[in-house]
């Protein structure tokens, strides 16, 4: 997108967020549910379609766009990006990525319009952080394959019109070697969901176990065509998708700041507003200070990705640092408002909750970290 256009997509984004998006975060919340005419508006954006290349009928943007719109639509409750979330992220850029041609031209158009939701199944019962461990198993059997599991945790499994999925095609190999990628339509014969998990926030965003239970695809779905490539496939996803939650964290950033230095201005305690206590003032700091190190540490990404420089270290440390940082923020909102910070009608407590899972989904902290130590003992290790 030229600068001009691209400025005008942003502040219809930015509209859009006061105008509709925010005044709906109480009856989302309360209803457990996104309004389907909101996710109509959003189709009609485009929103659907912002990552998926021009060729293929998205918006074809950068990861720097990406991120800046992400942002933008994130200063409203980080549910309504949910909707978007894995059709724009890790449901759709494995297709992107590692494709055939065939495979973009069936479903990338459909994700571009909001016609086709996909999402993303790599977590198991037993397989999170260790997702190299996965056992759903694709048996071969001819030209197809035979897929039996559980897939845990899924997002917008209910909404989704395909998956894609991760099982192990190679049950003899350990680990990640054994691991293809398929795309799975959600209408297959032998696929179930579970009733969707009740969470400690984002009320509105949906995720259910997936179960197949000897689900036939053919050999052809598997994404590029090649078996055991599944697991890169996934971690290049991630890798993208770090950047995307950072994002995620950085629009929440800006609006619990934006909510924190109204409320210090205008909460008024010992005859003043409570802004011109210093201690106050140092959480206000804190605050924007951890902001724009996100910030800084995203625009540097994004460009570096987008330069086709290989940043798998730095998705790890953007999502690291951002998911904390909004998580430090947060905090301190509700610090900031006091009493009314524990109660729901001012919202940061419901904030305080839906921020509090940037730093588990797609790879804690912790996994982060040994993702950064790992690569530096390598980088060490190489000379
Ligand atoms: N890009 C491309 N390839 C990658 C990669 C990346 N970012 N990370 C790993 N790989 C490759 C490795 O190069 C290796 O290939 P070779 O055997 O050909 O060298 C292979 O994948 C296995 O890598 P590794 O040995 O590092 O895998 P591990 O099983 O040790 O696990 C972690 C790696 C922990 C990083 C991975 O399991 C992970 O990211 N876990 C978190 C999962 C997650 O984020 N879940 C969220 C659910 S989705 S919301």
């Amino acid at each position: 997108m030229d600068t001009e256009t691209f400025s005008l997509f942003l502040s219809t984004v930015r509209r859009f967020v006061d105008e509709k998006l925010i005044p709906a975060e109480d009856a989302v919340e309360e209803a457990d549910a996104v309004p389907a005419e909101i996710i109509d508006q959003m189709k009609e954006m485009g929103l659907f379609g912002i990552s998926v290349p021009e060729a293929y009928d998205g918006l074809g943007c950068t990861m720097s766009e990406e991120a800046a719109i992400i942002r933008e639509l994130t200063r409203a409750s980080v549910v309504f990006r949910s909707v978007i979330g894995t059709t724009v992220g890790i449901g759709s850029q494995g297709i992107v990525m590692d494709g055939t041609e065939e495979q973009k031209r069936e479903w990338l158009p459909k994700f571009a319009t909001g016609e086709a939701i996909a999402s993303f199944g790599l977590t198991e019962p037993e397989a999170g952080s260790d997702a190299g461990s996965l056992r759903t198993a694709a048996v071969r059997d001819g030209e197809t394959y035979r897929i039996s599991g559980t897939k845990r945790y899924i997002t917008n499994a209910p909404r989704a019109n395909v998956f894609t999925l991760m099982a192990r095609t190679e049950p003899d190999v350990k680990g990640a070697a054994g691991i293809s990628a398929f795309i799975l339509p959600a209408d297959t014969p032998g696929i179930s969901l579970g009733k969707p998990d009740k969470k400690m926030g984002q009320k509105g965003a949906v995720t259910t176990d997936v179960i197949l239970d000897d689900v036939v695809l053919p050999a052809s779905a598997i994404i590029g065509g090649v078996p055991g490539r599944g697991f890169k496939t996934a971690m290049k996803v991630l890798d993208r998708g770090r950047i995307h939650i950072a994002a995620v964290s950085l629009g929440m950033c800006d609006r619990l700041i934006e909510m924190s230095l109204r409320y210090a201005l205008e909460r008024k305690q010992f005859g003043q507003r409570i802004g011109n206590f210093q201690l106050v003032q140092a959480m206000l700091a804190d605050m924007k200070v951890d902001m724009l190190t996100t910030e800084a540490l995203m625009k540097s990404v994004a460009a570096k990705f987008d330069a086709g420089e290989p940043v798998s270290l730095e998705c790890s440390a953007l999502k690291y640092h951002a998911s904390e940082a909004v998580g430090r923020i947060a905090d301190r909102a509700v610090q900031i408002y006091g009493g009314a910070g524990y109660m729901a009608e001012y919202k940061v407590e419901r904030f305080y909750r839906d921020v509090r899972l940037l730093r588990i989904y797609e790879g804690t902290s912790q996994i982060q970290q040994t993702i950064i130590a790992k690569q530096m003992i390598r980088q060490a290790e190489a000379g």
